[in-house]
């Protein structure tokens, strides 16, 4: 099959890949949370491309991108959620994003963390598992990690935390691949 876009067999783009797979219509929702600064909104672009919507969460000034990614032959929304600390909210967006949490019907949370400041983080991590929400560690940043010799054992944590974990790199690219297999499972 040639890519429409090209007319090249060899093309490796979206269009290619959406022919030949032919997904089916959108089904889950992946919301990306986490703390200001992780790195959500380049995973969240990473993921979606150009496929982007930004609206007000009603009755709110807090804009929320929303866009579609391609978990093997499905369509799957992506929600970039606004920076939180805590699920017990102080700021207005950190309001919108605990209401949008648990009000959206979220086949998967991904916590995005920072892999050197992992410890602080998991804080969060613990909440976000006591209300019950299906959720995937990504461990962000890990080209920094390495950079200044700091080792995180995620077949460990996962073991320990009960839940899927990944080491990535949204900025470099890394590890996208992985993350989408293990959402797969979940949508
Ligand atoms: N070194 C490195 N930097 C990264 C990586 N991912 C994101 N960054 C950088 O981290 C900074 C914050 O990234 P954002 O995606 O805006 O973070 P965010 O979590 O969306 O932040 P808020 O929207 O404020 O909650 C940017 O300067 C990114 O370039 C990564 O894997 N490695
Ligand atoms: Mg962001």
């Amino acid at each position: 099959m040639s890519c429409y876009g090209c007319s090249g067999n060899k093309c490796k783009s979206r269009r290619w890949l959406s022919l030949a797979s032919n997904p089916s219509p959108e089904e889950g929702i992946i919301a990306l949370v986490g703390m200001p600064n992780v790195g959500k909104s380049v995973l969240f672009n990473r993921l979606t491309g150009t496929y982007v919507t930004v609206s007000n969460y009603p009755g709110t000034t807090v804009e929320i991108a929303r866009g579609k990614t391609q978990i093997g032959n499905k369509y799957v929304s992506v929600i970039d959620t606004p920076g939180m600390y805590s699920l017990i909210p102080i700021t207005e967006e950190e309001r919108v994003t605990r209401d949008l949490l648990l009000r959206e019907d979220i086949s998967l949370a991904i916590h995005v963390v920072e892999a050197k400041n992992l410890g602080r983080m998991l804080a969060l991590t613990f909440q976000l598992l006591e209300v019950g929400l299906p959720l995937l560690l990504a461990i962000n940043m890990i080209d920094e990690a390495k950079r200044m010799n700091i080792a995180v054992d995620s077949l460990s944590l996962e073991e320990k935390l009960g839940i899927p974990v990944v080491t990535m790199s949204a900025a470099k690219r890394q590890g996208i691949e992985q993350l989408k297999m293990r959402i797969a499972s979940y949508v």
